[in-house]
């Protein structure tokens, strides 16, 4: 970390501190305040209280603050692990808004603090699980992403639903480099983006989502490849054909639409047999579905997932 910066973050922390223990109010919310909790977190980060639990949550060890906050993927700040914490500072989560479109009854221009006020959030303590077979257990906090597609009242024709990252290079200094082509873009199937796991999220560990994760709003599907979870959402759109999500654009014949966790496909660079839980010293053995097999591998019925990768 440059040395301003880290000057400036702790002149930030000290005043924080001064100001009394924000932090201890918020003791016994949530079921990670159990000695888990990283000392520090970010002090400048806005608290979300009053989060609702679920029992959709693991109660598997969660990751450090740390671990999820600076080993992350988001190519639009550089392709080393650390490069999104050490560069996103340059985006700026407020004002914020999302543009809907398509196959729906109320498409317009929505912003980020009234959605946030739509549905009560939630915590949700899901495994992640990265197509390069490392993965993580993070406490996100969000609202169903089911509630939100049904506020749009999306068509019959409305089969797909597609979302899009921002595309501003000032903000995104990444997108000066064609790593990727911008913006980001993912999809789900309708069913898919109706699941009950499927989550939009605003915040993990009780504050709102530090940018490197994908700040002010991200899509969480545990159940599918980290790479379908795009972060810094701008546009959804309702569609009735498939989209083309960005890793299939890149390369169709690794990366597919789907992207279930999946340990009998194999990536031609990483078997998909186990990975790499950080902070851990021995693989684990990845599960179908990261797990979550008996609430989504219905979904999938009748389907060849060796095809639909
Ligand atoms: N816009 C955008 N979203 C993205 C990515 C990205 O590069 N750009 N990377 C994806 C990948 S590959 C993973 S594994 C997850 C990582 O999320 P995390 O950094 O919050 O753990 O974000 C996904 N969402
Ligand atoms: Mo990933």
């Amino acid at each position: 970390m440059a040395r301003h910066l880290y000057l400036r973050r702790r002149r930030n922390f000290i005043r924080a501190a001064g100001v009394g223990a924000v932090a201890a109010g918020l003791a016994g919310t949530t079921s990670w305040l159990g000695g888990e909790l990283e000392a520090a977190q970010n002090p400048n980060a806005q608290k979300l209280a009053d989060l609702k639990k679920s029992p959709l949550s693991t109660s598997e060890k969660l990751n450090s603050y740390k671990d999820i906050t600076t080993y992350n993927n988001f190519y639009e700040f550089g392709l080393d692990k650390g490069d999104p914490a050490r560069h996103a500072g340059s985006l700026k989560p407020r004002p914020w808004s999302i543009v809907v479109e398509g196959q729906c009854g109320k498409p317009g221009t929505y912003h980020i603090e009234d959605i946030m006020k739509w549905f009560p959030l939630e915590e949700r303590i899901y495994r992640l699980r990265c197509v390069e077979a490392w993965s993580m257990v993070i406490p996100w906090v969000g609202f169903p992403l089911s509630d939100f597609v049904k506020r749009f009242e999306p068509t019959s024709k409305a089969h797909y639903v597609e979302f899009r990252t921002l595309v501003d290079v000032k903000q995104m200094p990444g997108q000066s480099e064609p790593a990727l082509q911008w913006p980001y873009v993912e999809g789900l199937r309708m069913d898919e983006a109706m699941h009950s796991l499927a989550i939009m999220a605003v915040g993990l560990y009780g504050e709102v989502l530090p940018n490197q994760n994908g700040a002010p709003i991200r899509l969480v599907v545990p159940w599918k490849y980290g790479f379908k979870g795009i972060k810094s959402i701008v546009r959804v759109r309702f569609v009735e054909n498939q989209p083309v999500n960005t890793w299939q654009q890149t390369r169709a014949s690794e990366y597919g639409f789907f992207a279930n966790v999946n340990p009998d496909v194999d990536h031609p660079r990483w078997t998909q047999k186990s990975e790499r839980r950080i902070g851990e010293f021995f693989r684990r053995k990845t599960l179908p579905f990261n797990g979550y097999a008996d609430q989504v591998a219905s979904l999938y019925a009748g389907m060849d997932l060796r095809k639909y990768y």
